[in-house]
């Protein structure tokens, strides 16, 4: 066969595997996995690389509307621009619900966000912040027939907050369809509290952020959002774990027999609540939710993706510029921390990262990180075995990593919207010097190399957590 390219004397990397092989493309996909393919229209030395598969950030916010004034650093351009360079191939990011609005009304507009914008592929997962027996009876039914598998509840936030009688509803509904259901887990009514006792002592500063969020808001609304869902015997995926009390939640639910997935991301195993001390207004930059904790509690997230109580590691990219009005220091954010917007940017470092801090130092090998930082998320949001993995018939997503390389992290270098990234200066050891959606290279040495933004909208199939749910998951009515 001839071939349109072939990546010859690379190493793959799968889930499971590390192998040497050259890898066949053809019209996109993976077509042979063998030693010496020569005949081929263009032939990439990958001496010395890594073949993995491309990185599939399923914990991503772009273009979403953040409050008043207030304007998210990434659309999808910018924001799957950034992805590329950091070594992804997919992202899957958020449609939000507006109260009142039906799930296809808001995935009218964010299909319209995305389309024609986009350098990777993209899948949107439905925010449900109002859940009416319409939505839930009629709706979702039908969108997770058309592919849209994976749904996203928010237990805080004024606005997105579902009551638990209506987290229960919207998991016996996912259930009956065999969607996936993600869950934000703080008690919305413990920090309220905290940042009304707070503000009565004047303590506003970016710090105060942490202290009104802390582990044990975290802890009982992860315990409750299991318990809920083990009453209506749903699957659920416990998002942005940032501490030790909320991973053994999940570890105990576990071994009651629970089908739970475990998310954790870089900030809970790189910053700290002391980021938000930074002098003055700095420590903005560092807000987000669940904040980051301390050492112990990065400790605890290391040792859940060592030991498998993470599945997913994401970036819960969220970004704000820094210095700007429509950002972290808007008027109103500058006099007080409930005014900055949530969230830090990080869906170009996600890899790097891990792959410095965790393959490089010894903590994971080169198969845990491809799981955690793609398998995973293809299998359980219903695009395995077409993404995620190196094998024959797969789409052509493929990120070549030079495990030698040495770069210092600027923010210049993320080509993201914002202004600042957390991770300034900060050395990594493995960059993704080539990044292919499909069998394109969109992402080479650090630049984009592909202005057609041919990324695709993925419609999905069902998660590999509901599928196989057992006990009649589907078909109980
Ligand atoms: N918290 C969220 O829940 N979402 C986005 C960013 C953040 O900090
Ligand atoms: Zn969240
Ligand atoms: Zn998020
Ligand atoms: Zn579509």
């Amino acid at each position: 066969m001839r071939f349109d390219k072939v990546i010859r004397y690379g190493t793959v990397v799968t889930a499971s595997d590390t192998f040497k092989s050259d890898v066949g493309i053809k019209e996109g996909r993976i077509a042979a996995l063998a030693g010496a393919l020569t005949e081929a229209d263009e032939i990439i030395d990958a001496t010395g690389l890594y073949v993995m598969p491309g990185g599939i950030d399923s914990h991503v916010h772009l273009d979403q509307p953040s409050g008043e004034g207030i304007v998210m650093a990434d659309d999808f351009e910018s924001g799957t621009r950034s992805a590329a360079i950091g070594g992804n191939s997919t992202v899957l990011t958020f449609c939000m619900q507006e109260k009142g609005q039906s799930l296809r009304e808001a995935l009218r507009l964010y299909h319209a966000k995305a389309e024609g914008r986009c350098h990777i592929d993209v899948s949107f997962h439905l925010v449900v912040t109002d859940p009416t027996p319409e939505v839930l009876g009629q709706e979702l039914p039908a969108l997770v027939a058309d592919g849209y598998t994976s749904i996203k509840v928010f237990m805080t936030y004024d606005g997105l907050r579902l009551r638990d009688d209506e987290i229960l509803a919207t998991l016996d509904a996912a259930r009956r369809t065999g969607a996936l259901v993600m869950v934000h887990c703080e008690n919305e009514d413990a920090i309220r509290y905290l940042i009304g006792r707070h503000e009565a002592e004047g303590q506003v500063e970016p710090r105060y952020h942490a202290a009104t969020r802390p582990i044990a808001a975290e802890r009982e609304a992860t315990h409750r959002a299991l318990s809920l869902a083990e009453i209506v015997d749903t699957p659920v995926v416990i998002v942005h774990v940032s501490n030790r009390q909320a991973m053994e939640e999940i570890r105990r639910a576990r071994q009651r027999g629970q089908k739970i997935a475990g998310e954790t991301c870089p900030q809970y195993l790189m910053l700290t609540s002391e980021d938000l001390d930074a002098d003055a207004l700095e420590g903005a930059k560092y807000v987000c939710s669940p904040p980051p904790r301390d050492k112990e509690s990065q400790s605890a997230c290391w040792e859940g993706i060592e030991q498998g109580v993470f599945d997913l590691f994401s970036s819960d990219h969220c970004p704000f510029r820094f210095d700007d009005p429509a950002g972290k220091l808007n008027e109103k954010g500058r006099r007080h921390f409930r005014w900055i917007p949530n969230g830090i940017p990080g869906v170009a470092t996600r890899l790097p990262i891990l792959f410095s801090e965790g393959v490089m130092k010894g903590r994971i090998d080169l198969n845990r990180f491809v799981a955690v930082t793609s398998t995973n998320h293809a299998k359980l949001y219903g695009l395995y075995p077409r993404k995620g993995t190196i094998a024959i018939g797969a789409d052509a997503d493929i990120a070549l990593w030079d495990p030698d390389m040495q770069i210092t992290l600027t923010n210049e270098m993320l080509r993201h919207g914002a202004d600042y990234t957390p991770y300034e200066g900060l050395a990594v050891r493995g960059w993704p010097v080539r990044v292919m959606v499909r069998g394109t290279t969109v992402a080479k040495d650090g630049h984009l190399c592909d202005s057609r933004r041919g990324g695709s909208y993925l419609h999905r199939t069902l998660s590999s957590l509901t599928r196989n749910a057992g006990n009649g998951n589907r078909n109980r009515g």
